[in-house]
C-alpha cells in the first residue's frame, strides 16, 4: 500500500545509492512521457528549478536531494492533473524537516496507534527492506529529510544503538540513502556511565572524551547521521541538574562531540515538574519551559538546536503557541508537533490538524525557528498511519516544513486526489470534513482550553477529574461556582512571559478569544461570553453540537465511495467515535452540570 503514491505501480528497486538515482528511476516510470532532463547543481541543495520547455519536455536543476524533489513535484503534479507552464523554483524553509519516532527496541511504540515498529523487533533494529524503500518514497514525496528511530526515552537496551547495533544501523541508514532522509538517534544522557564512568557530569573531563570518542565511532558507521535527540532532566530522564549544572552545559558538551561531523544536537525543552502537589498553588506548569530556557538564550552553540513543543503544556486540541518560540532570538529553534494523536483521539477520531498548526503560525514569524519536527503517528499497520485519513497529517505536515505558508485548504485536497482520485464534488466533501474535523473534536472534549480531561495515562475518553489532584500539573480547579486558572499577571503570571501584543490580546476575558478562555483566565458559570450567553451555557452548547457534527461528519463521510480496505476501517473506526463523542458529550456536560446547579436553557437531556 502507497497512500497518496498508490498510483506510481513499480516499487523502489533495492541498489538504488542516491537521491539522483531514485530521481532517474521514479521519472523513467512514473512520468516516461514527456522526457525530463536532470542536471545536478549542488549548490541549490534540497532546492530544484523546474523549466517547461518549448518542445514539452520538462528540466529539473537542483542538488541530488533536489533533482529528487523536483521529480516528485513534477509526478505529483502530473497525478493531480496540473502541470507546470513556464518555470518554477522552489527551496524548502527549514534545512531539517523531522520525524521523531518514540519507537522502543521491543517492537513497541509509545504513544503509538498504527501497529507496532517499523524498525525494531525483540529488543533490536529488525526491518523490512520492502517496508522501508516504501516509507522512504513515502517520506521524500512530502518533502521530509530526517527521521530519528528510537523513542526519547530511551530505555534499554537502546543504548546499544550507539555500541553493538552500530553495523545494523549502517545499514539501515543506506536503506534511507537513496530517499535523502538522514537517521537522527535518540540518546541517554547517562550513557557514559555504561561504560564505568562514576559521572554523566557535562563538565567532567572524562565524560567529555567518552562522547567525542562515541560520536567518532558512531559517525565513521554512518557518515551523514544527522545528529542526537536528547529529553534530558524530563519526565524522569538524566539530564545535566543532577550535577548542578544547565541544559546549556549538558547540550553544548554533546554538541562539541558531535560538531567535526556536522552533526547537530536536538535538545528537547519539554521539561517541568511531574512531581508536583496539587495543593501547590504557586507552580503553574506552563510556565515552567520559559523559566528553565529563556535565560540561557543566546548560550547554546551554533550546533545545537531546541526543540520546543507547540504549546507549553504537551500537545492538548488547544494551547497557546510556547512563550519560548517567540522569545529565544539568539537560539536555534525547532517546533515539535505532535502527529501521532495522543489526546486528540488515538487515530480514532478524526483530526486534521493542519487547520491547528496554521493558527499556531499566525502568531509565530516562520523565520523565528529554523527546523520542524513531528512525532511520528506511523507504526507497521499495513496503511502506516492505523486510520486511513490520518495519513492527511504525514503528507501536509511535510508541506508545511517545506513552507510553512502553505494553504491548508490546498493542502488537504491535493492529499484527497493523490490518495482517492474522487470526483472533483466527491474530493471537495472529503476536504471539507476533513477540515472541520478538529473543530468538532475540540468541542466534545475539554472545553475553552482548559485540556487535560482525559483519562489518565492512556489519554483516550473524557475523564473530568482524572488529572485534577495527580503529580502532574494539569489542573482546572471547577468548584460549584468558576473554573480554570488565572494565568495573567494577575494570577500566575504566565501571560507575563509573552510579548506585549500577545498579552493584550488574551489578558481580559472580555477580549480574549473564546477558544482559549479557560487557559488564560478562571471565570464563574455566569460569565458572559461576547455572544451574550453564559460560560456554562456556552459548555454545554459545545458539546451538545459537538455530538451533533460528529454525527453529520459520519454520516457524509460514510457516504463517500472509498475503496476497500479503506472503506471498512473508516466505517469502524467513525463508530467509535460516535461512542466517544457521545461520552464525551454526557459527562462534561454531567461533570459542569452537577457543579454549577445550572440546567440547560434549552432543556437538553444532562444526566444527573
Ligand atoms: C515520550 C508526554 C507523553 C509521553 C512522552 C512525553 C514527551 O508526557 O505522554 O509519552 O514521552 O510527552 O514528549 O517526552
Amino acid at each position: 500500500m502507497n497512500l497518496w503514491l498508490s498510483q506510481l505501480k513499480d516499487p523502489v528497486p533495492d541498489g538504488l545509492k542516491t537521491p539522483a538515482e531514485l530521481a532517474r528511476f521514479e521519472l523513467s516510470h512514473a512520468l516516461p512521457d514527456p522526457a525530463v532532463t536532470l542536471a545536478e547543481d549542488a549548490s541549490l541543495g534540497d532546492g530544484y528549478r523546474i523549466e517547461a520547455l518549448d518542445d514539452g519536455s520538462f528540466h529539473i536543476a537542483g542538488g541530488s536531494t533536489g533533482l529528487l524533489y523536483g521529480a516528485y513535484r513534477l509526478i505529483l503534479d502530473r497525478l493531480c492533473g496540473e502541470t507546470i507552464s513556464d518555470s518554477v523554483e522552489s527551496a524548502p524553509k527549514y534545512a531539517l524537516r523531522m520525524i521523531d519516532c518514540w519507537d522502543n527496541p521491543d517492537g513497541t511504540i509509545e504513544r503509538g496507534y498504527a501497529g507496532r515498529s517499523l524498525f525494531f523487533a525483540d529488543g533490536k533494529l529488525s526491518w523490512d527492506p520492502e517496508r522501508i524503500r516504501e516509507l522512504g518514497r513515502l517520506l521524500a514525496s512530502a518533502g521530509l529529510n530526517v527521521l530519528c528511530i528510537n523513542n526519547v526515552n530511551v530505555h534499554f537496551p537502546a543504548q546499544l544503538l550507539l555500541e553493538d547495533d552500530l553495523p545494523s544501523l549502517a545499514l539501515l541508514a543506506e536503506a534511507f540513502r537513496p530517499f535523502g532522509i538522514r537517521l537522527m538517534l535518540s540518546i541517554d544522557f547517562s550513557q557514559p556511565m555504561r561504560s564505568g564512568i562514576p559521572t554523566a557530569d557535562p563538565l567532567d573531563p572524562v565524560v567529555r572524551e567518552w562522547w567525542k570518542k562515541t560520536a567518532s565511532q558512531v559517525w565513521a558507521a554512518i557518515p551523514d547521521l544527522a545528529g542526537f535527540l536528547v529529553k534530558a532532566d524530563s519526565e524522569g530522564r538524566p539530564g545535566p541538574f543532577t550535577y548542578g549544572r544547565n541544559h546549556a552545559d549538558g547540550a553544548n558538551m554533546l554538541a562539541e562531540a558531535v560538531r567535526p561531523y556536522g552533526g547537530v544536537i536536538v535538545w528537547r525543552c519539554f521539561v517541568y515538574n511531574c512531581r508536583q502537589d496539587w495543593r501547590d498553588t504557586a507552580t503553574d506548569r506552563p510556565k515552567a519551559a520559559w523559566e528553565h530556557y529563556a535565560f540561557l538564550d543566546g548560550q547554546f552553540a551554533d550546533n545545537v538546536i531546541l526543540q520546543v513543543k507547540h504549546g507549553p503544556f504537551d500537545f492538548q486540541v488547544r494551547e497557546p503557541l510556547s512563550p519560548l518560540l517567540l522569545g529565544m532570538k539568539r537560539t536555534n529553534l525547532a517546533m515539535e508537533l505532535q502527529l501521532t494523536q495522543e489526546y486528540t483521539g488515538h487515530q480514532i477520531d478524526l483530526y486534521t490538524m493542519i487547520p491547528m498548526w496554521k493558527e499556531l503560525y499566525e502568531e509565530l514569524p516562520a523565520d523565528n525557528i529554523m527546523s520542524l519536527a513531528a512525532v511520528s503517528n506511523l507504526g507497521n499497520d499495513a496503511n502506516y498511519t492505523g486510520h486511513p485519513l490520518a495519513a492527511v497529517n504525514l503528507y501536509t505536515f511535510g508541506l508545511l516544513a517545506w513552507n510553512p505558508e502553505t494553504d491548508a485548504e490546498t493542502a488537504v485536497a491535493r492529499w484527497c486526489r493523490l490518495t482517492y482520485g474522487f470526483s472533483p464534488a466527491e474530493e471537495k466533501k472529503l476536504t471539507d470534513l476533513l477540515l472541520s474535523s478538529r473543530g468538532i473534536y475540540e468541542k466534545y472534549t475539554a472545553p475553552l482550553g482548559i485540556g487535560w480531561m482525559v483519562n489518565p495515562h492512556d489519554h483516550y475518553g473524557p475523564n473530568p477529574s482524572g488529572y485534577e489532584y495527580d503529580l502532574w500539573g494539569t489542573y482546572h480547579k471547577a468548584d460549584r461556582n468558576a473554573v480554570g486558572i488565572d494565568r495573567t499577571a494577575g494570577g500566575t503570571g504566565y501571560l507575563s512571559q509573552y510579548p506585549e501584543t500577545i498579552r493584550k490580546k488574551y489578558e481580559k476575558p472580555e477580549t480574549c478569544p473564546d477558544l482559549y478562555l479557560l487557559f488564560y483566565h478562571r471565570l464563574p458559570y455566569t460569565f458572559r461570553m461576547k455572544d451574550g450567553r453564559t460560560l456554562v451555557q456556552r459548555i454545554y452548547d459545545d458539546h451538545f453540537e459537538g455530538l451533533e457534527e460528529t454525527r453529520v461528519l459520519a454520516e457524509k463521510l460514510l457516504s463517500l465511495p472509498f475503496p476497500e480496505p479503506d472503506a471498512g476501517v473508516i466505517r469502524e473506526r467513525m463508530e467509535k467515535q460516535l461512542y466517544n463523542a457521545r461520552e464525551w458529550c454526557d459527562i462534561i456536560n454531567t461533570f459542569f452540570h452537577r457543579l454549577s446547579g445550572v440546567p440547560d436553557e434549552r432543556g437538553r437531556k444532562i444526566y444527573d
